[in-house]
């Protein structure tokens, strides 16, 4: 099965469209590529031609969960994938040439500096679990509601009480707050289907970064449907992959030649130390990866 993830790097990389992209790095990009993975069976795509930090995506993951925008919490935790973006605008905005480690420690140490420079804005949290909610009033005027829509937790009432419909559908492409959000979601929307007893999951991604990104995004993807099927007790279905724009950035080529040389092995088996109570209740602990045997890790930079 990571063959189809070697594969669409190996074409991305040969065949692609080559391009200037926002972040000025350039890519050489595919657009509509789709994967197949079956969890049936008791493994997860984790990616074996190279070692992946499988734990930083569970706490990106649990972080999603909990609604937080702001990197603090990641950076607690020593996860410094989200770093780079409130970096750079408060370089941008300050004029302070400030390095990583530093960044990271004022976010953790300063409450204003982190309010003001750690947020992210209403990006995949934010919409996950607490979409705005308005509600008309008088006059043609809306008044915004407290508490937003928590699509996770309605779409786990929705997986229990009406498994055969065509809307478990979570997203996090929220129109008119796109512009308020350091980036706009690229793992934009999941979609879920419960057929004979088994989940199965699709996530659209709008953007696939297939070097850094991808392997990071599959197996959360994956995560998602073990901890639906989990609480709505079901068996884990097939995940489906669907990109849209999926590239390989210009400067990964070392990755392509190195993972594509190399034998993939087997995915390693998932389980759950436990039951949570709810979605919003799964801690590190909980996720337990077996057999994970990957090749060394290969470091390559992150476009910002
Ligand atoms: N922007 C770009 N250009 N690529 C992405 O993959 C990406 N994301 C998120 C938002 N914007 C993106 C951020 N996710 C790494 C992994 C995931 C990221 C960002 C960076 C990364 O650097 N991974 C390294 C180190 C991991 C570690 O800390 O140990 C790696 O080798 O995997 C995709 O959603």
């Amino acid at each position: 099965p990571e063959q189809q993830y070697l594969d669409a790097m190996r074409r991305a990389w040969e065949e692609g469209d080559e391009r200037v992209d926002r972040t000025g790095v350039g890519t050489r990009a595919l657009f509509g590529v789709t994967m197949r993975f079956d969890l049936s069976d008791g493994t997860i795509p984790l990616i074996t031609t190279k070692k992946v930090a499988w734990k930083v995506a569970v706490k990106e993951l649990i972080w999603f969960l909990s609604g937080d925008t702001n990197i603090r919490e990641l950076v607690r935790q020593k996860v410094h994938i989200w770093t780079d973006w409130p970096m750079a605008k408060y370089v941008k905005a300050t004029g302070d040439a400030i390095d990583r480690a530093t960044f990271e420690q004022r976010v953790i140490d300063d409450d204003d500096f982190a309010a003001k420079w750690g947020d992210l804005g209403p990006v995949y949290g934010k919409q996950w679990v607490d979409w705005p909610r308005y509600t008309p009033v008088e006059g043609g005027l809306f008044r915004k509601e407290e508490r937003g829509v928590n699509q996770i937790a309605d779409l786990v009432t929705m997986i229990r009480d009406n498994p055969t419909s065509r809307r478990l559908i979570f997203t996090g492409w929220n129109v008119p707050h796109l512009g308020e959000m350091a980036l706009p979601p690229c793992h934009m929307t999941y979609q879920y289907q419960v057929a004979n007893g088994r989940l199965h999951g699709i996530l659209y991604q709008r953007s696939c970064d297939l070097g850094l990104g991808f392997p990071f995004n599959i197996f959360e993807a994956a995560l998602l449907i073990r901890m639906l099927a989990q609480q709505t007790g079901l068996t884990p279905g097939e995940l489906v992959w669907m990109g849209a724009d999926t590239h390989v950035y210009s400067n990964h080529g070392h990755l392509v030649e190195e993972q594509t040389s190399r034998e993939p092995r087997a995915f390693p088996k998932f389980s759950f130390a436990r039951k949570p109570e709810s979605m919003f209740d799964y801690k590190l602990e909980d996720f337990v990866v077996d057999g994970y045997d990957p090749h060394p890790h290969i470091s390559a930079p992150v476009a910002v």
